[in-house]
C-alpha cells in the first residue's frame, strides 16, 4: 500500500506522524519541501485546506495532522481499545495543540522587539501553565495520558520538539514526567534509528524565510 507524507523539511506538525510510521514499521515516502520554494501556489491550491501536512494512500488524500496521526496509528497498540481511554488521549492531544496555538503567533511575529516580549510571556506564563498540567496528567496515568503508550504521547513529543527548535532549548528538562516520555519515545525501535538517520534540524532556514516575508 503506497503511503506518502508531504510536509516541510522541518519537524513541526509532521514529525509525530513520521515517528508513528517508523515505530509501527509502515513504509512511506517522506516528501520534504524546502521553505525557499513555498508557497508553491499550484500545490497549495491542490491541498484540501491549503496547508501541510498532507497524507496520501492509494490515491486518497488526508489533511489535518491529528487526523493523520490517529489514522496511521489505527490497528496498532497506539490506540487504546477502551473508549474512555481513547477520549482521555484525545483530550490530552487537544490540550497539547492548545499550547501550540499560543506559540505559533510568536514564531510568526516579524518585529524582533515584539517577538522578544511575546517569548518572555510564553516562558513566564504559557509554558509553566501547560507543561505543569501535562506533567500532572502523565503522573496520574502511570507516565502516559491513558495508562499506556498511545499516539497522544507522540503528539506531545512532536510539539515539545517543535518548540525546542524555535526556542533553542530543551523545554522538557524542567518537567521530569514530560522528559521521561519524550526520552522513552525517542528510544523506541524504529524511532531511534530514524532520528540517527535524520540528524538534527536547523531552524536558521525557516527563520531566514520568515524574516523575508
Ligand atoms: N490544523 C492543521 C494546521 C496545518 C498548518 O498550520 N500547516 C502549516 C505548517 S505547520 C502550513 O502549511 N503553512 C503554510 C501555509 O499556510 O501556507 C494541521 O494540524 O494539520
Amino acid at each position: 500500500m503506497p503511503r506518502k507524507l508531504t510536509y516541510f523539511n522541518i519537524n513541526g506538525l509532521a514529525e509525530p506522524i513520521r515517528y508513528i510510521l517508523h515505530y509501527t514499521k509502515q513504509d512511506f515516502e517522506d516528501v520534504r519541501l524546502e521553505f525557499g520554494n513555498w508557497p508553491d501556489l499550484k500545490l497549495k491550491e491542490s491541498l484540501p485546506f491549503g496547508q501541510l501536512p498532507l497524507y496520501e494512500e492509494d490515491g486518497r488524500v488526508l489533511c489535518q495532522s491529528l487526523a493523520i496521526a490517529k489514522y496511521v496509528a489505527r490497528g496498532t497498540d497506539l490506540i487504546p481499545s477502551d473508549p474512555w481511554k481513547q477520549a482521555q488521549v484525545e483530550s490530552a492531544v487537544y490540550s497539547v495543540l492548545d499550547y501550540w496555538k499560543n506559540v505559533t503567533p510568536v514564531i510568526q511575529e516579524k518585529d524582533p522587539a515584539k517577538q522578544k516580549e511575546l517569548i518572555e510571556k510564553i516562558y513566564s506564563e504559557t509554558i509553566p501553565y501547560y507543561f505543569s498540567r501535562f506533567s500532572k496528567l502523565l503522573k496520574e496515568n502511570g507516565g502516559y495520558f491513558s495508562g499506556k503508550l498511545s499516539w497522544g504521547e507522540f503528539i506531545l513529543l512532536g510539539i515539545v520538539e517543535a518548540g525546542n527548535l524555535f526556542f533553542g532549548t530543551d523545554l522538557e528538562k524542567k518537567y521530569p514526567a514530560v522528559e521521561a516520555i519524550v526520552e522513552e519515545i525517542r528510544n523506541l525501535p524504529g524511532v531511534k534509528d530514524y532520528i540517527v538517520a535524520r540528524g538534527p534540524y536547523n531552524f536558521e532556514e525557516i527563520k531566514a524565510r520568515l524574516n523575508k516575508q
